[in-house]
């Protein structure tokens, strides 16, 4: 009924719809996601073309106009670490990874690279076009670390496009070679406690859809916090890596809190829990090459599973950290591709692996494929210049305020929105105050967010520490304040402090058992029917289901610019973040095997009805479409 409404209708038959037309035409509404998508993506580009993208607007813009090339396959893919998986389960490839010679190395550009460098901005199409390089000629990784932290939300949020789409299509790309994500334990991929069954769900659904190695953590190092989601990744027989969060300095006498036995202690608690691998994850970047020899000696002592290293180079120093963990027999780390390394990102991949050569931990990656495939991350970076944090040298400063690497970035740049970017030294010494404040805790997502809060809260009151904490003043404490206090997101080493509980929530009794024990389950089958609705009866997958639990508006707020704009994820990412320009011509590949051949003619003037007439070609035929000039 729509096509031959649409068919019939005046403003059709002149080649000229919009948008707005469909949405100003109430006959057609119901009908309007039928609208092909070609036409659908072509109202993407003009959109974009006549406004802007609003997260690249004053920003600045990529010079090259050409499409990265990744380099070419050598040859077809050859085993590697999941094809042990799939042959002989977790516990082999963790056997394996212990009589290796070899220092094992998880590339981490798809994840934790453009995380800390870029917003998490990178999409899919710039990782899938890479993809099959990496099962061709780079099977020796350890792992991929490709999904998981936050790059889920953002996948939804800013780059409109499914996430469970590119890690299945990453999956399809790259049968050989293990993939990895981060999990934040019971916060799923999200920034709150969700219930256990949510938690679970969402694990099956992960590796259903492709992940093998789960990096789980604790935002406070809660191992009883831990256990609901480890349990869930074993249950799926793929590869539980538990992880310690590492704060603090080993050998620095005032922070005790953090000593070498605590570390130990932990790892213990997490190997009995079920982890086929420790996870060391060092998300600020602070752990020292002499430390680091010290506490990899000690992991190795009293574990019976390999160690995986992850850490940040902020402070410039975090290659020698590799080297010392290396020498001091770590089993794995994790490290970015050159292009995608150093700063608030992983060590640098190439020179890792150059450092070890010629050594008993020579990593067996040839240096010259390592370059090539960093070149191509070199364009890709290229494109995203937008988002660049304009971090341009490495900052001793990490060890003060103890940020993790993704958040350093993103704090200035929400510090600069609040105009206290000339008062960045302030913020900083104010984050490790609201640290000891909070009784020394780890920092990262989302206890990192948390700390952020209360500091930038503080910095733009001008308010002290010690004036915090005096009894008589009245302090308005940031939510996400008062709900860590309140223990949702469970409870650091030793509790939080009694001075600071009895100032943020007063007579307020905290709960110090497991958030997860209080949160009712939640019926998986009401929700998918409540979506069915939210959606106008579209039929919900699993994988559909999964990305509202964790988010519910993001995920509608998704589905809704879905219906309006369509598949926009095999765009160039130089066309979805800038458009086109008169006289180009783009390929995209909507489907697997539809080609749509687009071709931008000319943008008319914006007409008296405040729309703009913008002329393409789509495959040789000549489409206009209308979109409102919003500037
Ligand atoms: C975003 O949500 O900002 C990123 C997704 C792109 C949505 C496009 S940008 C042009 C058009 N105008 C909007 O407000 N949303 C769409
Ligand atoms: C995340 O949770 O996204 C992190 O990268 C933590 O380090
Ligand atoms: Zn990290």
């Amino acid at each position: 009924a729509f096509v031959e409404n649409l068919l019939k209708h005046p403003t059709f038959l002149n080649n000229e719809y919009s948008t707005k037309f469909i949405d100003t035409t109430p006959e057609l509404f119901k009908f309007n996601k039928r609208r092909d998508r070609g036409t659908k993506v072509l109202t993407y580009i003009a959109d974009i073309t006549v406004n802007g993208h609003p997260e690249t607007t004053g920003r600045a813009k990529p010079a090259d106009l050409k499409l990265p090339r990744p380099p070419a396959c050598l040859g077809e893919p050859t085993a590697g670490t999941k094809t042990l998986l799939d042959a002989k389960g977790p516990k082999a490839v963790a056997d394996w990874m212990l009589a290796q010679d070899r220092l094992l190395l998880t590339d981490t550009t798809m994840r934790d690279g453009h995380q800390s460098l870029l917003a998490t901005r990178m999409r899919s199409i710039d990782m899938l076009r890479a993809a099959p390089v990496y099962a061709a000629n780079l099977s020796e990784l350890f792992s991929v670390e490709c999904w998981g932290g936050a790059t889920f939300d953002v996948a939804y949020r800013f780059l409109q496009e499914c996430p469970w789409q590119r890690l299945r299509d990453l999956r399809a790309a790259m049968p050989n070679v293990l993939t990895q994500m981060l999990l934040r334990a019971s916060n799923g991929v999200g920034y709150t406690n969700y219930p256990d069954n949510v938690v679970q769900e969402f694990v099956r659904q992960a590796a259903e859809t492709g992940i093998d190695v789960f990096r789980v953590f604790d935002s406070l190092n809660w191992v009883e916090n831990m256990r609901v989601a480890m349990d869930a990744v074993n249950d799926t027989g793929r590869i539980c890596e538990g992880a310690i969060c590492y704060t603090g300095d080993i050998l620095d006498p005032d922070r005790a809190k953090y000593d070498l036995k605590y570390y130990v202690s932990m790892a213990k608690d997490l190997q009995a829990a079920g982890a086929h691998i420790l996870g060391l994850k060092d998300m600020a970047g602070l752990l020292k090459p002499p430390s680091a020899t010290a506490l990899v000696k000690a992991l190795k002592d009293e574990l019976d599973i390999p160690v995986h290293f992850h850490t940040h180079d902020t402070s410039g120093i975090a290659g020698a950290t590799i080297l010392a963990a290396s020498e001091a027999g770590v089993d794995a780390v994790d490290a970015a591709m050159d292009a995608f390394s150093g700063g608030t990102s992983q060590p640098c991949l190439g020179s890792i692996v150059e450092a070890l050569r010629h050594t008993a931990r020579d990593t067996g990656i040839a240096p010259q494929k390592i370059r090539e495939m960093s070149d191509y991350w070199g364009h890709v970076r290229a494109q995203y210049v937008a988002f660049e944090s304009g971090l341009e040298a490495p900052a001793s400063e990490v060890y003060l305020h103890e940020m993790p690497g993704g958040q350093f970035t993103n704090l200035k740049a929400q510090a600069r929105s609040l105009g206290l970017e000339e008062r960045w030294p302030e913020v900083a010494r104010t984050y490790a105050d609201v640290n000891q404040m909070f009784g020394d805790i780890v920092k990262v997502t989302p206890s990192s967010k948390v700390v952020g809060d209360m500091a930038l809260m503080m910095v733009s009151q001008g308010l002290s520490r010690a004036e915090v904490e005096a009894p008589e003043s009245d302090v308005a404490f940031p939510d996400s304040v008062i709900d860590m206090m309140r223990g949702n997101l469970g409870q650091p080493p030793g509790g939080f402090p009694a001075s600071i509980l009895k100032k943020v929530l007063k007579d307020e009794k905290p709960n110090t058992e497991r958030p997860g024990k209080h949160l009712a389950p939640v019926n998986l089958e009401a929700t998918r029917a409540e979506l069915v609705k939210e959606l106008e009866g579209k039929p919900v997958d699993n994988e559909d289901l999964n990305g509202y639990l964790m988010y519910p508006k993001v995920f509608l707020d998704y589905m809704g610019r879905h219906r309006t704009y369509g598949p926009v994820r095999t765009l160039p990412t130089r066309t979805f973040f800038y458009g086109m320009e008169a006289g180009e011509e783009i390929s995209v590949e909507i489907d697997p095997g539809k080609i749509l051949e687009i071709r931008l003619q000319a943008v008319g003037d914006t007409l008296p009805d405040g729309e703009v007439k913008v002329f393409f070609e789509l495959n040789g035929q000549p489409r206009v479409i209308r979109v409102p000039n919003r500037l």
